[in-house]
């Protein structure tokens, strides 16, 4: 068990923490209350309600050069959001189409314990199902990418951008590491192969961004709270 615990500061603050694939906030507390919160088995024990943003900030897979569509599923305690179009259509859900990066404020708080995953899905472009990977089981083909860690140095298949592209906003150029509030992750996707050591492994064949925050209205105002640990 891993134990955290707030630095002081002269505002009131949120702290989340990501922690691997699940993520979950820590507490809401007025300065110079001490706040404690504990990782057991890879998940945050919080007692706040919180709230959820979910971005693609891009998708690039493709079959002999041409777009594979790729959907989105969130699952949040068990309920399904699929705010970018149907994640069982092909068609209607598709975001593997050069879009700059979607957003989506999920308009509801969740409670202590929640947990949150991303499912990727590519499809043919027959329409039938290729690959499916979910964030949430910690399969090698989803990275998980947040603050401090090394920038991800993948090659791009196939004369796709790499994975560094999608992510350029996240770094920090003086390190090389991403720079992200620690209530984000982002999650590479490999949705293209199961060889991961092959080259067309690229882990951009979706990419998400997660983020926490105390409410709806705060995440609309990008006012991402801040949080720190130690
Ligand atoms: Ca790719």
């Amino acid at each position: 068990m891993t134990r955290f615990r707030k630095k002081s500061t002269p505002r009131k603050l949120m702290g989340l923490l990501c922690m691997g694939a699940v993520l979950a906030p820590a507490t809401l507390a007025q300065a110079g209350t001490p706040i404690d919160f504990t990782i057991s088995e890879g998940r945050v024990v919080p007692s706040e309600d919180f709230a959820v943003k979910v971005s693609v900030l891009g998708a690039a897979i493709t079959s002999s050069g041409v777009d594979m569509p790729v959907t989105v599923l969130v699952n949040i305690n068990g309920t399904s959001y699929e705010p970018f179009g149907a994640a069982d259509d092909p068609s209607a859900g598709n975001v593997n189409d050069h879009s700059p990066p979607r957003h989506f404020i999920v308009q509801d708080t969740f409670g202590p314990e929640s947990t949150i995953d991303v499912t990727g899905t590519s499809w043919r472009t027959s329409g039938s199902l290729y690959l499916q990977r979910n964030s949430f089981e910690e399969s090698p083909s989803v990275k998980v990418l947040r603050d401090g860690d090394p920038v991800p140095n993948i090659a791009g298949f196939d004369g796709q951008a790499d994975a560094v592209a999608f992510v350029l906003q996240y770094i920090d150029p003086d390190t090389n590491t991403m720079t992200m509030d620690v209530n984000q992750s982002i999650y590479l996707f490999e949705l293209g192969t199961t060889r991961l050591t092959s080259t067309a492994a690229d882990f951009q064949d979706l990419v998400v961004l997660v983020t926490l925050g105390t409410s709806p209205a705060a995440l609309e105002e990008g006012d991402l709270a801040e949080a720190s640990y130690d």
